[in-house]
């Protein structure tokens, strides 16, 4: 497949196991699993397509289960699913990339997960960079994570190694950039 195809069937992938399963009959389990052959069905895409798709996929978004019969996303869910991770110490600092329009409400109010299960942080500028970069010109701001682990916040690092945590209070950010 060319690059484009890839992107296109990630896109999909993502819309479908994070978003929604339903659009294309999808049930998954609790933990978020949809079974691999009703999806290469739902999406007329095939087990190789499919294996490229997730092996060559840029953040690793999607992973199979041990038996390789069952797909999900690794974070980023908007419905509701219980991923199963346990909590895990982060890093003493953490990042998070936004954009200038969002900064007084998040230096008001703090970080929010918005219409996902949790805030995504990354573990590098660079990364955070990335992801601001999405909406416009990216703005980072630097998560003491120490503190916050401290002061008694869960956190947990998914699959493909985002940090998460159900909201970082303003008194924890400092823009870095
Ligand atoms: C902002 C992508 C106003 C927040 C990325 C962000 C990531 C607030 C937006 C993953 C706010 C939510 C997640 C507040 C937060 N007031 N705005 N209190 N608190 N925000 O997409 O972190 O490519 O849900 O700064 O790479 O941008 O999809 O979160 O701009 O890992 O795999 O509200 O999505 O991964 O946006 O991105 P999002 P995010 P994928």
């Amino acid at each position: 497949m060319n690059e484009k195809e890839t992107i296109r069937i990630s896109k999909r992938l993502a819309r479908h196991l994070r978003h929604d399963p339903a659009a294309i009959g999808l049930t998954l389990s609790p933990d978020g699993w949809a079974p691999v052959e009703q999806l290469l069905r739902a999406l007329k895409i095939t087990r190789e397509q499919l294996d490229e798709v997730v092996e060559t996929n840029n953040k690793r978004r999607f992973a199979f289960d041990e038996t390789g019969t069952r797909i999900r996303a690794s974070q980023g869910h908007s419905i509701d699913v219980d991923l199963g991770l346990a909590d895990a110490v982060p890093p003493d600092v953490l990042y998070h990339g936004t954009v200038a329009k969002f900064l007084d409400a998040i230096l008001r109010e703090g970080l929010r997960p918005m219409n996902r299960h949790a805030v995504h942080l990354s573990a590098t500028v660079d990364t955070a960079r990335v992801v601001g970069a999405r909406r416009g010109k990216p703005v980072i701001l630097r998560v003491d994570a120490a503190r916050l682990a401290a002061a008694g916040h869960a956190f947990q690092v998914s699959a493909n190694g985002v940090w998460l945590t159900a909201a970082v209070p303003p008194e924890y950010l400092y823009r870095v950039g």
